[in-house]
């Protein structure tokens, strides 16, 4: 019958679930963004007033960068925010936001969804994520900062793996080149060589999916994990971290641009953790950020 056929196609990518956004079956009625606190409201006066003029969300692992960054863009006393004892959502600038998303693509994309939802509300347009983070370089120092050209997941694909209603789907994720060249021009302006564009792969794990021997077990070799290393190298990979696949693949299905920059803390073709003294490391990611905002107010009014 018509039903079960529709219900048994299936896409060219092999699973009966799109891997694309299905417009007319997304419900907008009464949504709760349960992670940053709060019920979008029915007059959405306000919060058209408060977030319609959004042009970056700025997103960070940790609560502590999230307000360091913040407040880099005003003092404390101006500053918006929602928080939960999950998340973080910051608003220095009416036309920027700040958020923490925690570890993992799991973390960050329950993030990405809540503040999509509200900037959705508000009716913004023209507005775009940048995230950064800390990652582990491959074959570059400590203090390398890495813009990511695409995010890989760990068969080395630019495609986010996901369970959905039991079928296993492949999200196309594609980060915005325009955004990323941009960032990287500023980037190389400011710094250099010290800036790098190349392919990062997202680990779905801190410590096994990434190669490390100081977990609790170790399921591989040394042998093993180079030769990965080796080949994550020839595909052109040159930095590991946790979220970057996430956020493409949500970006590339909700058609908001996005880009990716890591500062290396540790070259993990020589160590498994960062041997840098801890204030040449703060050092290493205060060039980041302010990289970050001088971009961002690059390109926005201080109203
Ligand atoms: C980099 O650092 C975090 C793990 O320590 C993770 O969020 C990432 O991508």
């Amino acid at each position: 019958c018509a039903i079960h056929c529709k219900q048994s196609a299936r896409f060219s990518h092999g699973s009966s679930i799109s891997n694309t956004h299905q417009p007319e079956q997304r419900s907008s009625d009464n949504v709760i963004l349960f992670h940053l606190g709060f019920r979008l409201p029915q007059d959405k006066s306000t919060l058209v007033q408060h977030l319609s003029s959004v042009r970056f969300v700025v997103l960070c692992g940790s609560f502590q960068r999230a307000h360091h960054i913040a407040k880099r863009f005003t003092s404390l006393k101006y500053l918006n925010h929602c928080h939960t004892d999950r998340y973080l959502l910051l608003q220095p600038l009416p036309s920027v936001l700040v958020a923490a998303h925690g570890i993992g693509t799991g973390s960050i994309d329950v993030l990405l969804h809540e503040i999509y939802n509200a900037l959705d509300a508000a009716g913004a347009s023209n507005w775009c994520f940048i995230r950064i983070g800390t990652c582990g370089g491959l074959g570059v120092p400590p203090g390398t900062l890495v813009f990511t050209r695409r995010a890989l997941s760990g068969d080395l694909k630019p495609s986010l793996r996901m369970f959905v209603l039991g079928e296993q789907v492949r999200f196309p994720a594609t980060l915005d080149s325009d955004l990323t060249n941009s960032l990287v021009s500023h980037g190389k302006a400011m710094y250099g060589s010290v800036c790098v564009h190349g392919d990062t792969l997202c680990a779905e794990t801190f410590h096994i999916a990434q190669g490390r021997t100081d977990g609790a077990f170790v399921p591989y070799t040394e042998e093993q994990k180079l030769s990965y290393f080796r080949r994550c190298r020839s595909a052109g990979v040159v930095n590991l971290e946790m979220e970057s696949l996430a956020l493409a693949a949500f970006s590339s299905r909700v058609n908001v641009p996005a880009a990716v920059l890591c500062v290396v803390l540790v070259d993990r073709l020589e160590h498994e953790t960062p041997v840098k003294q801890k204030h040449e490391l703060g050092m290493f990611e205060e060039r980041a950020i302010r990289l970050l905002v001088s971009y961002v107010l690059s390109h926005v009014t201080h109203a």
